[in-house]
């Protein structure tokens, strides 16, 4: 198979990011906004911004599937919350230090460093709030609801995004340069949660287990992949697209693809993930075509 590029995930994405938009908005109306500093620090990040890309793959999954979209938007909803509260610590003076987010002020500099923290907090705490309330189901099993969960539980925690995270900031402390811990710490803080999206987005759908397993190994490789893009656009992106400064990796000395291995090998790696995560998913027919496209548009993101 010869990878091409192709260009028309953006009606898809936007299309599940406006259903996402709406249903981030009700959720956040119904949890209430006392005290409400803290309420508008989880709105400033939550809504009007991002690509949205993980609750687009849950959706994408489950219509691979043939399910029928009746519980995905609070767990696709949930999973852009913990996203979001990720992205304010991230930025924290305590992690990244950053000035700027998708075009605007970060979450500190608006709100201050308490706020954020606790709006970061309070959108983690949501999350779970949201998932395990049965009223936003239309009959859901308890059992498949615990375990989704479950799932995102897991690819949140120690072993996910945070263990992550942790290792990022280790390996940048000591300027360690080492293949498999870059590997490890993409696929922890970035590519967990992406394919968790896939895996829930599958078992709500009612995929088999042959599917449900194709789609989480898809989530892993285009996850891997989309961390590779994101260290490419630090070195070479537009920061009018990115809505935030690049080069920042280089200046804190960040274990990165194109630190390692240069921007051309980097590039060439981004696009074999990409080849093999669509080899993964090439037993399913054309209602995989949302993501077979999006597969693409992460091999070629400028954003
Ligand atoms: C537990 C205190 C504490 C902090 C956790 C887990 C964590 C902080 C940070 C890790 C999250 C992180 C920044 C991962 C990098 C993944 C990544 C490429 C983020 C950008 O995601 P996009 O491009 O963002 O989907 P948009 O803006 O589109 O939503």
């Amino acid at each position: 198979m010869t990878y091409k590029k192709v260009n028309s995930a953006e009606a898809y994405i936007a299309k599940v990011g406006e259903m996402v938009e709406n249903g981030l908005e009700k959720f956040l109306v119904a949890e209430g906004d006392n005290p409400t500093q803290l309420a508008e620090a989880m709105r400033y990040s939550l809504l009007g911004g991002g690509k949205r890309i993980r609750p687009v793959l849950l959706f994408a999954a489950h219509e691979s599937v043939n399910g029928n979209f009746a519980n995905a938007l609070p767990v696709a909803c949930a999973i852009e919350m913990i996203h979001s509260y990720s992205l304010i610590h991230d930025d924290l003076p305590a992690m990244d230090n950053d000035d700027l987010r998708r075009g605007k002020p970060t979450n500190h500099r608006v709100f201050g460093e308490a706020t954020a923290i606790l709006a970061g907090d309070t959108l983690l705490t949501t999350a779970f709030s949201l998932l395990s309330n049965k009223k936003l189901y239309q009959k859901i099993d308890d059992s498949l609801l615990l375990e989704i969960i479950s799932i995102i539980a897991t690819a949140s925690g120690i072993n996910g995004m945070a263990g992550g995270q942790m290792l990022d900031i280790l390996a940048e402390r000591s300027a360690i340069e080492e293949e498999n811990l870059l590997i490890e710490i993409h696929k922890k803080k970035t590519a967990c949660l992406i394919a968790a999206s896939l895996k829930v987005g599958a078992l709500l759908g009612g995929a088999s287990e042959k599917q449900t397993a194709a789609l989480e190994k898809y989530g892993m490789e285009i996850g891997f992949a989309f961390q590779v893009a994101d260290d490419l656009l630090d070195v070479e992106g537009s920061v009018d697209l990115l809505g935030k400064e690049i080069g920042s990796d280089v200046q804190r000395g960040k274990l990165t693809y194109p630190a390692l291995y240069g921007v051309e090998k980097s590039r060439s790696h981004l696009h074999s993930l990409i080849e093999s995560a669509l080899e993964t998913i090439s037993f399913f027919d054309e209602k995989a075509t949302p993501l077979r496209l999006i597969a693409h548009y992460i091999g070629y993101r400028e954003r």
